[in-house]
């Protein structure tokens, strides 16, 4: 290799780290707002896979381009191109790479996941004794406050969500900010996904089992709950609203919520299943939605 190539190279990588680094910064911006504390380690992950990808990509595009406009034979040449086996320098370097690469990623995930302590399969199927793990792996700046315990049910298609302190049952997740909470889930039927993007937080809550999950809200707001597992029919509009307030408002909120009888919630799926102009479009089986749940306060939409 001559100076020029060595140069050319240095200054082609020198651009993509560079580029890498720009979109890496961009990467922060294609998210939700950051509503949660837990949400601060996700956007650094997306934000390193984003640079890496950006610059094996450009890497690749940019070579194929170069290749494709610099080298080239003459039209009715139709040898075959050298034979290049056996270079074990270049065999070494293209395992190594990748593999280091893989690795770091992958250990770099794991700690996040981790220090969040999004409680996977892992902790469901009891193999949370492994060497390595620490059996209540909550996240590591956990407040020795106490925590705000809500009760979370998921059913075909509603959510609802019970205050252990007051028994108030509301249709909306009211939180207070700063405050860690702990949720215990449970689903009555078949597998739902607690999944707020703005918190980046996913968990499945399973039938007839208790799914415990913390969190810390850290942005005032209304944020939107989904479910993340195609739990049947409706399971689109199976959302609520998540309510971050001060915790002054949120106790004012929890003693108006007491003071009201309950009531059926408001059921999208139940009065879209219930719809008779959508009949003649279907006629078709379908599971019919689970009674609304009794709240004492309504969604605000
Ligand atoms: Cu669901």
């Amino acid at each position: 290799m001559n100076l020029k190539t060595i140069v050319g190279i240095g200054v082609y990588v020198a651009v993509l780290i560079a580029a890498s680094i720009w979109v890496g910064q961009q990467a922060y911006g294609w998210l939700p707002p950051q509503a949660s504390a837990e949400s601060m380690l996700i956007d650094d992950l997306f934000s390193l896979f984003s640079a890496i990808g950006t610059f094996i990509l450009l890497g690749i595009t940019g070579l194929v381009l170069y290749t494709v406009f610099t080298q080239s034979v003459s039209r009715f040449d139709t040898s075959d191109g050298p034979h290049m086996e056996g270079n074990v320098k270049l065999e070494i370097f293209w395992t190594a790479v990748p593999l280091l690469l893989v690795f770091f990623l992958a250990a770099y995930s794991y700690q996040t996941y981790q220090q969040m302590a999004v409680r996977g399969p892992m902790d469901l199927v009891h193999l949370h004794h492994m060497p390595g793990t620490t059996p209540t792996a909550y996240a590591a700046d956990l407040e020795p406050e106490p925590v705000e315990e809500v009760e979370v049910y998921a059913k075909q298609w509603a959510w609802s969500f019970r205050y252990p302190d007051t028994g108030v049952v509301s249709a909306d997740l009211h939180l207070p900010v700063n405050k860690r909470v702990r949720l215990l889930m449970t689903a009555d039927d078949v597998i739902h996904g607690f999944y707020v993007p703005a918190f980046r937080l996913k968990q499945d809550i399973l039938p007839k089992r208790t799914t415990e999950f913390e969190f810390t809200p850290v942005r005032e707001g209304i944020y939107r709950l989904n479910d993340s597992q195609f739990s049947g029919t409706y399971f689109a509009i199976m959302t609520a609203n998540v309510v971050v307030e001060s915790p002054d408002s949120y106790r004012q909120w929890l003693a108006r919520a007491a003071a009201q009888p309950a009531v059926p919630a408001e059921n999208p799926a139940y009065s879209e299943y219930t719809n008779k102009r959508l009949k003649r479009f279907g006629g078709w089986k379908t599971i019919a939605p689970a009674p609304p749940p009794l709240v004492n306060a309504l969604a605000e939409r």
